[in-house]
């Protein structure tokens, strides 16, 4: 038998030395984006969604978050739901799309420091000439318009989410961000990958347009989520800021050693000086991909339920003892005992010269170790605290805690790491960690029922989380209320695969029951009704789910949809033409294995399935088409 040898307790001396310096702290954050996952944060009850919001922005209370990228909604899924464009249809604008710029004001609310970021996925279909066309430097014009218009002052965009870029579409960004007064707005470039650093070097043009150079997910990795980082040296010769504007899609427990490996040994490997952790929450229903992801979870808007992640805490131990404008000291930052094996850190200084934090992390040691610290160099010498959290194994009583004062003796002190931590040792006062806790989830009740007539004309109605396309309250067409509308009249500037336009709501635990709406087809085609719609594969046309599908000529199915995105038809045939312009209403009902299907109150078919026993509602259209909803209702079948 081959026994390991014992581990070795590793020594590292640390000289945090105030006369040295590196790079330029430029903050952690995270997004909110790419898309959907902060959705039903928007319908949360008061109390909670204050808390949650907390707990991500407020500082001295959880992940204090300095950055915040917010996703410019195309009306095209982008990972978890299609986010809403400001503008549907060209030269028809509204400032109040979507719940991107309602979050920005809430961050900002409580840290009107922070460093909002605007990037696209998606783009609506007007759009001429695709993706890096005049049209979309225009809108994104028309954007920052609308941010401004909320308060917001956007400090850093982007051009188009992990699809690479054109050097003169960014050159002529730079130069239609100065004539429309957004001189001080930084582009970043190429939320993709570092060859855009090679572009920069051979185009001095596209170097003088681009102000921070943001690639993705350079922390993977050799041996698994983020246990180093990269950036290349030209990167680094360029000389300015590289960040992760992408990295995580981490559980947000079971991740956390690799979110806080990335944000140290970004630093250490690969000189980066920003982390945006992908996504901010979870704040999605528990049937779409990655949703333990982010730094909390809050899937469940009717009962308030929220769960903290560790990622929260992991993020805290940074942000709360260094903020943006803070200097790195390169020559404090390193491996613990000269190996990666052994853990990592990062130290920085304050501005005033007086203040540091050293970051430490042992996610990768096996054993304790010792570290010697030496203050020198104009930094104070006084009172070390130290703060802990155990993130290879989370728990409540060892997140977040402040484990010891240290008074140096002549500058110098030791300190004890354990395995599977994160410690950071500073001079600043002023951290805290929030007690506010959420109540227990319960499903939400049947008979559930929304006529619409309450959401402002632009809004989305409550619950309703859009999966592609764009469902918004609009006055109805033919009758008086208000209604819901699908806005995006043609098929946008994708960023994953196509599908029909889509919403989802309610809860998965929903199984026997109806679903009935009113339906306006404005234009030839056909409408959607769904129900015990359960788990969605990427992309977003691979959803578990029944359909009712009805075409203004008169033509029904009943469909089987599956998370291979394949489509059964399990019943189907013709009625009397609906025809365009005019209201009826479709139900679909489950009870058991039985599947009915019926318009204005006549049965069109039924069969039985027993692949889906439970799942969400939803509502749609096959294409584009603007169809209008109304009177949605979900009733509880013996
Ligand atoms: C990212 C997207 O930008 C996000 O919108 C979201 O879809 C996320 C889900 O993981 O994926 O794209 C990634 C690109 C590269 C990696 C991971 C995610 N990577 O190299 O590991």
């Amino acid at each position: 038998a081959v026994s390991s040898a014992p581990a070795q307790a590793a020594t590292s001396s640390i000289t945090v030395d105030g006369s040295q310096g590196g790079r330029t702290f430029d903050g952690i954050g995270a997004i909110s984006g790419g898309g959907g996952n902060s959705r039903l944060l928007r319908d949360y009850p008061a109390a909670q969604q204050s808390q949650i919001l907390d707990y991500l922005f407020k500082p001295g209370y959880g992940a204090n978050l300095q950055l915040l990228k917010l996703e410019i909604g195309g009306d095209a899924n982008s990972t978890d739901g299609s986010e809403p464009s400001i503008e549907h249809s060209r030269g028809v604008v509204n400032c109040n799309a979507g719940y991107e710029f309602w979050l920005g004001e809430q961050a900002v609310k409580r840290n009107p420091n922070i460093g909002l970021y605007g990037l696209a996925w998606a783009a609506p279909g007007w759009i001429n000439g695709g993706f890096w066309s005049t049209d979309t430097i225009n809108y994104l014009v028309s954007w920052l318009g609308c941010a401004k218009q909320h308060g917001l002052n956007i400090k850093y965009l982007g051009g188009w989410n992990e699809r690479g870029h054109d050097v003169n579409w960014y050159i002529q960004l730079r130069s239609a961000l100065n004539s429309a007064g957004y001189s001080g707005v930084q582009i970043v470039a190429d939320d993709s990958g570092w060859g855009t650093a090679d572009d920069m070097a051979s185009n001095s043009a596209f170097n003088n347009a681009v102000s921070v150079i943001g690639a993705h997910y350079p922390c993977q990795g050799d041996g698994g989520p983020a246990t180093s980082c990269s950036s290349t040296a030209t990167a680094q010769n360029n000389g300015k800021p590289l960040w992760a504007s992408e990295n995580g899609s981490q559980d947000m427990n079971t991740g956390a050693p690799a979110l806080i490996r990335s944000i140290v040994r970004g630093y250490t490997d690969a000189k980066l000086t920003a982390y945006l952790n992908w996504p901010l929450v979870a704040s999605i229903y528990p049937n779409l991909p990655y949703a333990t992801v982010g730094l909390i979870t809050a899937p469940s808007p009717w009962s308030g339920q929220y769960s903290v992640g560790e990622n929260t805490w992991a993020t805290a131990q940074v942000t709360q003892f260094a903020q943006p404008g803070w200097k790195f000291i390169d020559s404090a930052s390193g491996y613990l005992g000269g190996s990666e094996s052994n853990g990592a850190y990062v130290s920085l200084k304050s501005p005033n010269g007086s203040d540091y934090s050293t970051v430490l992390e042992t996610t990768t040691a096996t054993a304790a170790q010792t570290v010697n610290l030496h203050v020198q160099g104009g930094l104070s010498t006084g009172t070390a605290h130290v703060w802990a959290t155990r993130v290879n194994s989370p728990s409540a009583a060892t997140d977040f805690v402040h484990t010891q004062d240290v008074t140096p003796s002549g500058g110098s002190y030791s300190l004890t790491l354990q395995p599977g931590y994160i410690y950071t040792v500073t001079t600043t006062t002023g951290q805290g960690k929030g007690t506010a806790a959420g109540p227990a989830a319960h499903a939400l009740a049947l008979p559930y029922s929304d006529t619409f007539d309450n959401v402002a004309s632009g809004a989305e109605a409550a619950y309703f989380s859009d999966m592609q396309g764009a469902f918004e309250a609009q006055p109805c067409v033919g009758r008086s209320g208000q209604c819901l509308q699908q806005m995006a009249p043609v098929k946008p500037i994708e960023w994953q695969d196509d599908s029909d336009a889509f919403s989802l709501m309610g809860d998965t635990t929903w199984s026997d029951y109806t679903v009935q709406s009113d339906v306006n087809l404005r234009q030839a085609g056909t409408v959607e009704l769904l129900g015990r719609a359960g788990p969605q594969n990427r992309p977003q046309s691979h959803q578990a789910a029944y359909e009712l599908r009805v075409s203004d000529a008169g033509a029904w199915s009943i469909v089987r949809s599956s998370t291979a995105g394949a489509l059964t038809t399990l019943a189907s045939g013709n009625r009397t033409a609906l025809g365009t312009n005019t209201w009826h209403t479709l139900a679909l009902g489950f009870s058991g294995d039985r599947i009915t299907a019926t318009a204005d109150g006549s049965t069109l078919g039924a069969v039985n399935d027993s692949t889906y026993p439970a799942g969400q509602v939803g509502i749609g259209v096959v294409g584009y088409q603007t169809d209008q909803f109304d009177n949605l209702s979900v009733t509880a079948n013996p």
